[in-house]
């Protein structure tokens, strides 16, 4: 099929999750053409049958905001029409599934005879529960999902809150996050773990936009309570509002030597095999991808009992889920694991097993082709 793709290319799951489905639909024979306002950050532009198309945005004095949603309809119109695209498969409803709208309704309008340009919505999360919910977007998000020809949601959290906060009818598909277990697998050598922490500190590691849904200072509190228990070293990986914060706690709680701020990584596959455990500690997560990544590498999660993620960890086999805000709580699974390198080891493995056979590329990528088949009729 020719596929275009719709997605923020920057650092956030949603764009993450677009990328790896893109390369992979790619591998399977797909053409894939990406449509956004920068290369997304993890493709790998060498991968053949991808594409990508960048949405320029024309600014005039008039403009105070540009309009980035109609430069995006039209390039999708555009690329839909020049590469004879079957479909727009748009991660994240705001603004893309408006975009994709539009595309369709002026293919149609320009060009009867063409066949018809489904779009599908993939709801992400925050699209739904946060900037979806606000007043000022919630009647244009509602009506892009009624619109949308298919939708799918990363998790079945998520698919029951848009029902419950938007009541729309629409037929919902759950296809839930996947991870490429061949590229995020476990390096029992721990090869990089000397540059990254001092002898003998056990690993733990934060990986998210830190945003304050992702409540990273809750990881600086949650290793000053470790570190009194048991040699550690805490990584932070990403960038965003809560990082300056949670440096500046991490002074005042005088662990700042116990903690390294690595900002945004575009390999965190070589950075997760290294760890011991995954800190995770969301106030909201509709999935939680993080957590997938580290799984794969065997790296068992010490994350909240919040939205999807019970969908993904189970409690006391493969990770655990503690209530959110409950940094005592937390902490003490983190020690309890680094204190017993047999149950570490344990539950390392069960994670690394759960990623392998329920969420493994092989298993999802298919239900997608197989929804863009029905979609497309
Ligand atoms: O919260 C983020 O990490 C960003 C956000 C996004 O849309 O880019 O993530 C959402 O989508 C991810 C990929 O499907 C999910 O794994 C995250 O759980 C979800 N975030 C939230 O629900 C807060």
């Amino acid at each position: 099929m020719n596929i275009g793709i719709t997605c923020y290319p920057t650092y956030g799951g949603s764009g993450i999750v677009a990328t790896e489905l893109g390369m992979e639909l790619a591998y399977r024979g797909h053409e894939i053409h990406f449509i956004s306002y920068a290369n997304p950050i993890r493709l790998d532009s060498g991968t053949p049958r991808i594409h990508y198309h960048e949405v320029e945005v024309t600014t005039y004095p008039l403009f105070e905001y540009p309009p980035y949603c109609l430069a995006l309809a039209s390039q999708m119109a555009e690329v839909a029409e020049s590469y004879k695209l079957d479909l727009l498969h748009v991660h994240y409803a705001i603004p893309h599934s408006i975009a994709a709208l539009l595309a369709r309704d002026m293919m149609v309008s320009q060009m009867p005879s063409r066949r018809r340009l489904p779009f599908i919505t993939t709801l992400h999360g925050t699209d739904i529960t946060l900037v979806g919910a606000d007043r000022s977007y919630f009647p244009i998000t509602k009506f892009s999902i009624e619109k949308s020809d298919g939708v799918t949601s990363i998790s079945d959290y998520l698919r029951a809150r848009t029902i419950e906060v938007f009541g729309v009818e629409k037929d919902i598909r759950v296809i839930k996050n996947f991870v490429n277990c061949e590229l995020y697998r476990p390096e029992p050598e721990r090869k990089l773990a000397s540059k990254l922490a001092p002898p003998g500190a056990a690993i733990l590691m934060h990986v998210s936009n830190f945003r304050p849904v992702k409540r990273p200072l809750d990881c600086v509190r949650i290793l000053q309570q470790v570190i009194q228990e048991t040699p550690a070293h805490l990584l932070m990986v990403g960038d965003g509002p809560e990082r300056g914060p949670a440096e500046r706690l991490a002074r005042e709680l005088g662990v700042e030597n116990n903690v390294s701020f690595l900002g945004k990584q575009a390999h965190v596959e070589r950075l997760f095999p290294n760890a011991h455990v995954l800190l995770l500690p969301s106030e909201l997560e509709s999935f939680g991808l993080a957590a997938l990544e580290g799984m794969a590498c065997g790296v068992p999660p010490v994350a909240t009992r919040a939205g999807g993620l019970p969908e993904l960890v189970t409690h006391g086999t493969d990770g655990f889920l503690e209530d959110v805000g409950d940094v005592n709580a937390q902490a003490a699974r983190v020690v309890s694991l680094l204190k017993d390198r047999d149950l570490l080891a344990k539950m390392g493995a069960a994670a690394r097993l759960t990623a392998l056979t329920r969420f493994c590329t092989s298993l999802i990528i298919p239900a997608y082709e197989e929804y863009y088949r029905e979609i497309c009729g």
